[in-house]
């Protein structure tokens, strides 16, 4: 049972936000199966751009490839609608804007180490705090219809509440900074920020973003391993080289080859 003490109050994240439309309708639930899936069905209802949907616990979170993402209460488990005019293979960029407001958001709350790990992982002190799916739906000749965001941050979750085998490999913002911290001033922040960076990902494209990126991020320069989702669960080892105007990451295979991969699961065995 929650107590309604520790409950998101979405009035203290809308008074004095600064957006144009992210934040600006917010659903709040105790418990949903995914918040995705909830966002989907009032997106397919005609849903605003920006609307929000939150839910104090998952009982299906998910992660990518339909793998269980642990939704204990105290986390920030929410799902945003965007209806960016792009093509569908331009969705990953997405991510990208997204991952770096998280960082930003989390490096100017709280000044902690924080690093973005390709394609869709925020660490702190090389944990991972947020993981974020992007979910679409589109329209007939490749262009977006809409998109769904799905965006998990352990805010005050309690490690305890995590499967053992993943308490050494995740974190939660509480922990790094030994106290409670407010989500709503939390996700006022992020909402600024991200409205921010998606705004520069569509008026002004890739490029800025992918620059800021790259500076947040332990995997490039890093000899790492890729379980690739591109064809079917290839693993595969090297130098990551580059991230290309694509979003896909470029490694240097140990035979001098490059590999390009455009989607997978990245763990870093040595920073240079
Ligand atoms: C992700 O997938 O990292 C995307 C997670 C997105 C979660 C949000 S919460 C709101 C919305 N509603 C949903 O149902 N989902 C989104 P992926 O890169 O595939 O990572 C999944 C892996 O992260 C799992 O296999 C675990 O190893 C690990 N994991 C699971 N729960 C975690 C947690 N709470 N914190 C950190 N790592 C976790």
């Amino acid at each position: 049972m929650i107590s309604k003490g520790d409950i998101i109050v979405p009035k203290k994240i809308k008074d004095g936000l600064r957006t144009d439309f992210v934040g600006r309708e917010i659903h709040h639930f105790t418990e949903v199966t995914s918040t995705n899936d909830v966002a989907k069905e009032l997106a397919l209802e005609g849903a605003e751009e920006g609307t929000i949907v939150i839910s104090e616990t998952q009982s299906r979170g998910r992660g990518r490839l339909g793998r269980k993402w642990f939704s204990p209460e105290g986390g920030i488990w929410f799902s945003l609608i965007l209806c960016p005019k792009m093509s569908v293979k331009d969705a990953p960029k997405i991510t990208f804007a997204l991952s770096l407001a998280m960082a930003k958001t989390i490096i100017k709350m709280f000044r902690l180490k924080v690093r973005i790990r390709w394609p869709n992982d925020v660490l702190v002190n090389n944990k991972k705090v947020c993981g974020i799916l992007t979910e679409l739906s589109s329209k007939s000749g490749g262009a977006i219809d809409f998109i769904v965001s799905g965006i998990g941050i352990n805010a005050n979750t309690n490690l305890k509440s995590f499967p053992k085998a993943l308490r050494k490999s995740v974190t939660s913002l509480k922990q790094q900074v030994k106290r409670e911290i407010s989500r709503e001033a939390f996700l006022k922040a992020f909402f600024e920020e991200l409205e921010h960076y998606y705004k520069t990902l569509t008026n002004s494209g890739f490029a800025q973003i992918l620059r800021e990126w790259k500076s947040l991020t332990d995997t490039l320069n890093s000899y790492i391993e890729v379980t690739s989702f591109d064809k079917k669960d290839k693993k595969v080892e090297g130098q990551a080289i580059d991230v290309d105007q694509d979003g896909a990451l470029l490694i240097r295979l140990d035979d001098g080859s490059i590999k390009k991969v455009m989607s997978g699961n990245a763990s870093v065995r040595v920073q240079r």
